[in-house]
C-alpha cells in the first residue's frame, strides 16, 4: 500500500518537519516546490484555503498546503498571518526589540494545514502556547524557533532536538489530525502520480 502525499512549500524547515510527522503515520512526503498565492487575511484558515484552491488541478493529490504564524499576546497577536514577512524584514532581533521592557511574553504558534483530495478541501488546526525568550537561543529549526519557549520546557524550539519539536509543535498537531483523517478516508492502492498533473 503506497501512502504518498504531496507537500507544497518553499520552506525547507517545514518540509523536514512534515516528513518526520507524516512519516510516523506511514506517509511518504513528496515535495512540491510551488509558490502559493498568499491572500492578505487575519485568518490562517482563509489564507491556506485560498492557496489550496489555486493549486487544485495543478498538483497531484492528495496534497497539503500549510500556513503558520507566531501570535504574540502583548502585540495583539502580531505578527500572526504576517509572520513570514515580519521574519524577512524585522527578523528575530526585531521582534525581541519590539518586546524590550515588556513583561508579558505570552505567545502561541498556530498552524493550519489544508488537505486537498478528490474535490474536497479540509483544514486542520494545531496550536502550541509558550513564551518569547529574552534572547535568541539555539540553532535548530527555522524562523522564530530561537525565541519561542513552549510551555512546560526551558528550551527554545531551536535548542530542542527536531524530533522533540515534531512531537509537540503546532505543525505536528495540525499534520497529525490531517494524517488521521486521510487514513480514515483514503484507499492508498492507486496513488502513483508524479508531483504535477
Ligand atoms: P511556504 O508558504 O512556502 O510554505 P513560508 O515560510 O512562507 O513557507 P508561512 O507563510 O507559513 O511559510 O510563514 C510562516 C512564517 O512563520 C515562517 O516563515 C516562519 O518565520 C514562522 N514560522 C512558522 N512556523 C514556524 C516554526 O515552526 N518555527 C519557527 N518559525 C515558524
Amino acid at each position: 500500500m503506497e501512502r504518498r502525499v504531496y507537500f507544497v512549500t518553499t520552506n525547507e524547515g517545514k518540509l523536514r518537519e512534515a516528513r518526520i510527522v507524516l512519516g510516523k503515520y506511514g506517509f511518504r512526503v513528496e515535495a512540491v516546490n510551488a509558490r502559493k498565492l498568499e491572500l492578505q487575511s487575519e485568518s490562517l484558515e482563509e489564507v491556506v484555503s485560498f492557496a489550496a484552491a489555486q493549486l487544485v488541478g495543478k498538483v497531484a493529490e492528495p496534497f497539503v498546503v500549510e500556513d503558520a504564524g507566531l501570535f504574540i499576546q502583548s502585540l495583539g497577536g502580531f505578527p500572526g498571518p504576517y509572520s513570514s514577512y515580519v521574519y524577512r524584514t524585522l527578523g528575530v532581533k526585531g521582534v525581541l526589540k519590539l518586546l524590550e521592557g515588556v513583561e508579558d511574553r505570552r505567545a502561541k504558534f498556530v498552524s493550519v494545514s489544508a488537505l486537498c483530495f478528490q474535490g474536497e478541501t479540509r483544514t486542520f488546526k494545531g496550536e502550541i502556547e509558550g513564551t518569547i525568550s529574552f534572547e535568541a537561543r539555539g540553532s535548530a529549526g527555522f524562523g522564530f524557533d530561537p525565541i519561542f519557549i513552549p510551555d512546560g520546557y526551558d528550551l527554545t524550539f531551536a535548542e530542542m532536538a527536531l524530533q522533540l519539536k515534531c512531537e509537540i509543535s503546532h505543525r505536528a498537531r495540525s499534520l497529525s489530525a490531517l494524517a488521521n483523517h486521510l487514513l480514515r478516508v483514503r484507499d492508498f492502492s492507486s496513488n502513483f502520480k508524479p508531483g504535477y498533473v
